[in-house]
C-alpha cells in the first residue's frame, strides 16, 4: 500500500525576519519542524528565502540578465540559502529525523525541476529538504521559488495534504500588515477581490495565491497557516481551525 505523502512549505517570512539580512528565528523554526514530524507517512519539506534570499536578490537585481555583478549576487544568495537549509536540517537532525538537502539549482534541467531523486530518497525513508534558489538559464540569472517547487511536487505526488506556513493567519482580503480592516478568509476559491501586492523577489503573496489555487488541482487538502502557531496544522478538520482552506 502507498503511504500518504504530506508536503510542507515553511515560508521564509516566518523562519527569518524578512527585513533583517540573515536573521534566523531558530525557536519558531524548531516548533514548526517538531509539528511537521508528527505527521504520519512520507513527507517533503520545502522552505523559502526570507532574509536569506530576498534581501540580496533584490539588491543585485535578480532575476535579470547575466552581468558580473548579478552573477556575484546569484552566488551569494545560493550560498545563503544553503546556510538556511543547513540550519533547518540541523533542527530536524536534532529531532532524530533524516533530512536530506537537495539544492534546487542542481536539479534544474532546461528550466524544469527534476524531482526524481528527492522522491526516490523520500521513498527510502529520508525527509528531502528543498529550498527556493537562484539558478542560471541561458543568459539570465533566475529564481525558482519554494512555492513553484511545491507545485511541481504536488503534480508528481498527488499529496494527501499540502501546508504552506507563513507569518500571517491565512489569506486576507488585503495585506493585514498594511490594512487594519483586512478580513481573514477561512476559505478561498479564486483570487478575485483579494488584494495582494507582491513586494519580494518572487512576487510575494500575489503569486503565492495563484500557486496555491493551482496546487489545489493536485491535492484535496491545501492550507495556508500561520507558522507562529504550527499546532494549527493538526486542527484542520476541527471547528476551531484558524487558517485558510483552499477550495
Ligand atoms: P518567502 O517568500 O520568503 O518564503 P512566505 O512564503 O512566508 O515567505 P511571503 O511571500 O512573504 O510569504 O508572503 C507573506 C506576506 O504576504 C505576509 O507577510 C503579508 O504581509 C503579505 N500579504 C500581502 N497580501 C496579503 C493578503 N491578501 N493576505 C495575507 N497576506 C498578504
Ligand atoms: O522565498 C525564493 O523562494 P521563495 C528564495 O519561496 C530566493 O519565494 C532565492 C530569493
Amino acid at each position: 500500500m502507498e503511504k500518504p505523502v504530506s508536503l510542507f512549505k515553511i515560508g521564509g517570512s516566518i523562519i527569518t525576519r524578512k527585513n533583517s539580512y540573515r536573521y534566523f528565528r531558530e525557536k519558531v523554526a524548531s516548533r514548526i519542524v517538531n509539528e511537521i514530524l508528527k505527521f504520519e507517512g512520507e513527507k517533503i519539506i520545502v522552505h523559502g528565502g526570507g532574509s536569506f534570499g530576498h534581501v540580496k536578490a533584490l539588491e543585485y537585481g535578480i532575476p535579470g540578465e547575466i552581468t558580473p555583478d548579478r552573477l556575484y549576487g546569484a552566488s551569494l544568495v545560493h550560498n545563503d540559502m544553503i546556510d538556511l537549509s543547513n540550519r533547518v536540517a540541523g533542527l530536524l537532525l536534532s529531532m532524530d529525523a533524516k533530512p536530506y538537502i537537495f539544492s534546487t539549482s542542481s536539479l534544474m534541467k532546461e528550466g524544469t525541476l527534476d524531482c526524481k531523486d528527492p522522491v526516490a530518497y523520500m521513498k527510502k525513508g529520508l525527509v528531502p529538504l528543498l529550498f527556493g534558489d537562484t539558478y542560471i538559464s541561458g543568459n539570465k540569472v533566475l529564481i525558482y521559488s519554494g512555492d513553484k517547487i511545491m507545485l511541481d511536487l504536488s503534480k508528481l505526488l498527488r499529496p494527501s495534504i499540502v501546508v504552506f506556513l507563513s507569518d500571517v493567519d491565512g489569506i486576507f482580503t488585503d495585506d493585514p500588515k498594511e490594512n487594519p480592516d483586512a478580513k481573514l478568509l477561512p476559505r478561498v476559491k479564486h483570487s478575485e477581490g483579494i488584494k495582494a501586492k507582491g513586494k519580494d523577489a518572487t512576487g510575494g503573496m500575489k503569486l503565492k495565491l495563484d500557486t496555491l489555487l493551482e496546487v489545489k488541482r493536485y491535492s484535496n487538502k491545501v492550507y495556508l497557516i500561520n507558522g507562529k502557531f504550527p499546532e494549527r496544522m493538526r486542527k484542520t478538520e476541527s471547528q476551531e481551525f484558524k487558517g485558510t482552506v483552499i477550495e
